[in-house]
């Protein structure tokens, strides 16, 4: 208590002095910082309104010391492109869907695999549990910090040629598929032609006739208007897709533990709010889609199983390379909430 009390009024003197690096510094370890994040989605979107949740808790947090400046629409840079900047130190935070990252930690991978959880329950269960977390203690080793994970959801697959009711539909169709090797395969096996793509570059390939269709949660479908560019929505479900809430390393090294609080606290509370504005924003757009035209079909059990046995191989050939072990201990958690 006394070092305290002796130190904290030099350092008040230093900090009043002017004194080079630790000029704005103050007795409460807040400095004055700014935070440039971006994400690819727009600022309508559920994750962009998560991102100016973020920016409001930050700047609250910090009695206005440390700003948050959002950019949307991949004006930064698509998700990879991002979490490179984020490595050299260039930008600060990220949040993208974590399957663009397999390229770099292929773990994130058994989030790829479809059909594994059933709601976002079973999802949040896993991603916040212990698998969640083994997987985010694999980014400092890339230059990043995980604060925790966001939701882009469940995706669903339009097109401009038909209806997808079985998994004979899906033969022939050109779609557009993240950069992911999983998605990759697992359309393949399906019969359709999958090409990788950056989110930025979709609505014109779709527009332009260069893919037939792509897939995405809802919300993403409305924000992005596909539904201009697209005539048949159909309700797969076919896999999850959580959003990580990345800090570059660099940055949060130079953080104080009170800024690094400020910083975890905010992406916490924000994720918090985020699933939830997703999960009413989702429901609204598939209301809004109906509206707007879209030809929209369900498909039945039946067809959904068929799915998941043909690609079966795909998944239990990525669940070797990705840690049989690892896949289990998801498959297990999963188990535990399901249909409780
Ligand atoms: O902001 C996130 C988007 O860049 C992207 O992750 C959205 O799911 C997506 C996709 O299809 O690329």
């Amino acid at each position: 208590r006394l070092a305290v009390g002796v130190l904290l009024p030099s350092l008040l003197l230093l900090s009043a002095c002017g004194s080079g690096q630790n000029e704005s510094a103050s007795a409460d370890g807040i400095q004055e910082r700014t935070i440039k994040a971006g994400i690819g989605n727009s600022k309508m979107h559920p994750q962009g309104k998560g991102m100016e949740k973020f920016k409001e808790l930050v700047e609250e947090k910090s009695g206005g010391k440390m700003k948050v400046q959002n950019f949307f629409d991949a004006t930064l840079g698509d998700d990879q492109k991002m979490t490179e900047a984020l490595q050299g130190g260039l930008q600060e935070v990220t949040v993208p869907s974590t399957s663009p990252l397999v390229g770099m930690i292929k773990e994130f991978g058994i989030y790829d695999f479809p059909f594994v959880f059933n709601d976002e329950e079973e999802a949040y269960t896993v991603l916040d549990g212990a698998v969640g977390k083994k997987l985010l203690d694999k980014l400092p080793e890339h230059d990043l910090v995980g604060l925790g994970y966001w939701e882009n959801g469940f995706r669903s697959l339009t097109n401009s040629k038909h209806p997808v009711k079985t998994a004979e539909d899906f033969k022939g169709l050109k779609l557009r598929t993240m950069q992911n090797e999983v998605h990759l395969d697992a359309f393949s096996k399906l019969g359709a032609n999958p090409s990788p793509m950056a989110f930025s570059e979709v609505f014109t390939a779709l527009e332009t006739g260069t893919v037939d269709g792509q897939e995405n949660p809802l919300a993403t479908i409305q924000t992005q208007k596909y539904n201009e560019v697209q005539e048949y929505l159909s309700l797969t479900n076919h896999v999850y897709t959580p959003f990580v809430f990345l800090v570059s390393k660099k940055f949060w090294d130079d953080l104080s533990e009170q800024e690094q609080e400020i910083m975890s606290e905010a992406a916490q509370e924000a994720g918090k709010y985020q699933r939830e504005v997703n999960q009413k924003e989702n429901e609204k757009a598939l209301k809004y889609l109906k509206e707007e035209g879209m030809k929209i079909n369900e498909v039945e059990p039946e067809e959904m199983e068929k799915m998941k046995k043909a690609i079966q191989p795909v998944t239990d050939e990525y669940a070797k390379k990705f840690g049989p072990d690892l896949v289990e201990e998801m498959m297990s958690e999963v188990e535990k909430v399901r249909d409780k």
